[in-house]
């Protein structure tokens, strides 16, 4: 087994495999399956390219027979950080079809969370791309394997590949399955019980939490959603946001509908006009989106332009869903919508066709799974009346038991009896549907892209200059909320924002999008009562504060 899993219970992998959840297929066997089954219909477009399942097919197995000639084993780990492009759906399978495990890093990070997953997982492989943003991804790599020996290896998609890395793109010109047989990777399928997949969390301490998805639960999650919502392969799936993230990939996302045959659109920027125009040239009728993306689309004065009459279904997920925003969805955008309240760790609540209306705009979705448990409890982990609200905390098929390898941590995050604690502030709101109201977990939800306060506090007070602070969520018409640092500095010295930024881009290295966006010098913190800094009251400052301004200008 894999070091570092936490295993389902005997009674519960018996439970699952009898009742049909788990069907001992690994993402491989699926991919083999829908590639054999599909062969001459485009599997996937991007930047202007139709690859058909079979091709598709080929240059996986040709990817699988490098890596595995190169030295890749099943459960080695893997850096996967590739933007939305071909590479990405070509390098995925293979390395999933060989057991290798993808952790699905994002484009946007940076020397701290790369250096930190290699070191973690001991990942023995990072993918990343020759040119992204005017970052160099190489140059960071090159970092990252001078503090991480286990990262021996280099793959880099695109032109402008350096010394000591190699380029996917003249792997996949080696017709390698000339010198050795494609047959010979059936020795190399990992057992479905294993993780296939790990997924991050945005998590709520001071690094980020690994999410190890096995086979035949994240089958089962792009299985089970694909059906609910009828995906077929007249789908054409839009994938806008990174296509790392649990939503696009896998809710359904890539796989579910490549699953039933359908195609899926990669769109490499989230930009409007990139995505508006991808919609209309590519007759896209499905796309998972943040409310941000959708609410970016309803207030672009060209929306007209473009014709997106083939946009059958938005999912709306990753953050809540305005009644107001989800009103105007259909008149704006001539659409339907799914409400998805999702998680990496597995469970996924959703709305189905045909809900009505008071549901559809009000709730954010039922379980899947007849045999997903939920719980609403309350501080005493006590069940709430129904109806009422409480923490939200989630068992079933497609749901970790633990986060890998830290068993401390899950001592905290699962029950006694592994319910995943989601931190979320829920309701009932009609059977099994439920309502989120809020949250009790200390991330800032950023246009759905999740940051832990914890951790960019721990890269704040690294700064020579601060004494103490916190992170905070404040509210953005757009993006939901951003992050707002309160900061006590040594001495009452000065401190800006840019300075502050400038220490945390270049010297801790972390992910752009987690830095503060705006900074407020404080001369001490409110403080609760059992003496933490009272961050409900902060917020509350800052949103009256924003108010105000918004108000003069
Ligand atoms: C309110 N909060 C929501 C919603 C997620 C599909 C969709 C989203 C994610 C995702 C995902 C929300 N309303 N509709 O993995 O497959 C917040 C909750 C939740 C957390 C999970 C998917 N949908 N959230 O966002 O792992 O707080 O997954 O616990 O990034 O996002 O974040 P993440």
């Amino acid at each position: 087994m894999m070091q570092g899993h936490v295993p389902y219970p005997d009674e519960f992998v018996k439970r699952y495999r009898e009742k049909g959840y788990w069907l001992d297929k690994t993402l491989g066997d699926d991919f083999d399956e829908f590639t054999g089954k599909y062969k001459n219909r485009v599997a996937v477009s991007a930047a202007g390219k139709h690859v058909t399942y079979s091709e598709m097919a080929k240059n996986v197995n040709r990817l699988a027979l490098h890596f595995v000639e190169k030295g890749l084993r099943t459960y080695d780990t893997a850096i996967l950080q590739l933007p939305n492009e071909l590479e990405f759906i070509y390098c995925f399978f293979a390395l999933v079809k060989i057991g290798v495990v993808p952790i699905m890093s994002l484009p946007a990070h940076r020397d701290a969370e790369i250096t930190f997953f290699a070191q973690f997982a001991g990942a023995k492989a990072h993918f990343m791309p020759a040119s992204f943003k005017d970052f160099s991804h190489q140059e960071m790599s090159r970092q990252a394997r001078a503090k991480a020996p286990s990262l021996e290896f280099g793959f880099v998609s695109g032109k402008g590949v350096e010394p000591g890395f190699i380029s996917i793109s003249e792997l996949l010109a080696d017709r390698i399955e000339e010198r050795i047989h494609v047959e010979s990777l059936k020795r190399y399928r990992p057992n479905p019980m294993e993780p296939g997949v790990i997924q991050l969390s945005g998590g709520t301490t001071g690094v980020p939490k690994l999410i190890a998805r096995i086979h035949n639960d994240y089958t089962l999650n792009y299985r089970g959603i694909a059906k609910e919502i009828n995906v077929t392969k007249d789908t054409v799936t839009g994938i806008a946001i990174p296509v790392n993230h649990n939503f696009a990939l896998a809710c359904p996302g890539v796989l579910g509908t490549l699953y039933h045959g359908g195609r899926v659109v990669l769109i490499p920027t989230p930009r409007n006009d990139v995505v508006l125009q991808a919609i209309q040239n590519e007759k896209i009728t499905l796309m998972p989106t943040p409310p941000a993306l959708l609410i970016r689309w309803m207030e672009d004065p060209d929306l007209a332009r473009y014709d997106i009459s083939s946009l059958e279904w938005v999912i709306a997920g990753g953050a809540r869903l305005n009644a107001e925003v989800a009103k105007k969805i259909k008149p704006v955008l001539g659409c339907n919508y799914f409400q998805n309240l999702g998680m990496a760790e597995g469970m996924a609540f959703w709305s189905r066709p045909g809900d009505d209306e008071d549901l559809l705009l009000n709730s954010q979705g039922a379980p899947l799974f007849d045999d997903d448990e939920i719980r609403i409890v309350d501080e005493n982990e006590r069940d709430v009346p129904y109806g009422e609200r409480g923490e939200l905390l989630v068992r079933g098929p497609n749901t970790i038991r633990g986060y890998f390898n830290a068993p401390e941590y899950n001592k905290k995050a699962f029950t006694a009896d592994g319910f995943y604690r989601t931190g979320d502030v829920v309701r009932f709101y009609k059977g099994r549907y439920v309502s989120v109201e809020g949250r009790i977990k200390d991330t800032i939800n950023r246009g759905a892209e999740k940051i832990s306060a914890e951790e960019v506090e721990n890269h704040i007070l690294a700064h020579p200059k601060v004494e103490n602070c916190a992170f905070i969520a404040m509210p953005d018409h757009v993006l939901g909320e951003k992050g707002c640092a309160f900061v006590l500095t040594r001495d009452s010295r000065s401190l800006t924002l840019d300075e502050l930024n400038k220490f945390l881009k270049e010297e801790r290295n972390i992910a752009t999008f987690k830095l503060p966006e705006r900074l407020e010098l404080v001369t001490s913190f409110p403080m609760t009562n059992v003496g933490k800094i009272d961050k409900k009251e902060l917020r509350r400052i800052i949103a009256e504060k924003l108010k105000k301004e918004e108000g003069r200008s």
